[in-house]
């Protein structure tokens, strides 16, 4: 079964305990529940890591290179690190990027992404239904390029 890398950084692991106005009530472990009942759905695994530290993200972006596609939310690092966008870019699989927030409807700072020159696509605003519907344009990436190699 393919898997898909759903990878999350830095306060991430805070959602559903603070600032519940902004990012809502449902936590990660939440998040991790439904993305892996869609993932199944769509006959897909997942790898679902979370981490507060930019190298520990890069390793784990190396790693995916093996897997058949990467979701990430990056966090504050999106708007800060050419170590994940250098990364992301020798990964060589579909990378789609989420935002739980409308990031354009948020401070200037955050309507910049390193990580969007590199992503297949970007679902930002949705909440944690943006996870979901990331694995289902990483199924339909992987399905269109077996298409594609089948011709
Ligand atoms: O909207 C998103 O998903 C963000 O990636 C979240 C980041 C933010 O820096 C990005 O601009 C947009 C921040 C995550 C912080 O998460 C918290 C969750 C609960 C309480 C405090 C922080």
């Amino acid at each position: 079964m393919p898997t898909v890398f759903v990878l999350t950084g830095p306060n991430l692991n805070l959602l559903g305990v603070r600032e519940p106005e902004i990012y809502g009530r449902t936590t990660l472990s939440d998040i991790e529940d439904r993305c892996r009942a869609r993932a199944a759905a769509l006959g897909l695994g997942i790898d679902f890591r979370q981490t507060n530290h930019e190298g520990q993200l890069v390793d784990w972006i190396q790693e995916a290179r093996t897997a058949a596609g990467i979701v990430l939310n990056a966090g504050a690092l999106t708007h800060t690190s050419v170590a994940i966008l250098d990364a992301l870019g020798a990964a060589g699989v579909p990378v789609i990027e989420v935002h739980l927030s409308n990031i354009f409807r948020r401070e200037a700072f955050r309507h910049h992404s390193y990580v969007s020159s590199v992503a297949a696509g970007v679902i930002c605003g949705l909440g944690a239904h943006g996870y979901e519907l990331a694995l289902e344009a990483i199924a339909q990436l992987l399905a269109a390029a077996a298409n594609k190699e089948e011709r």
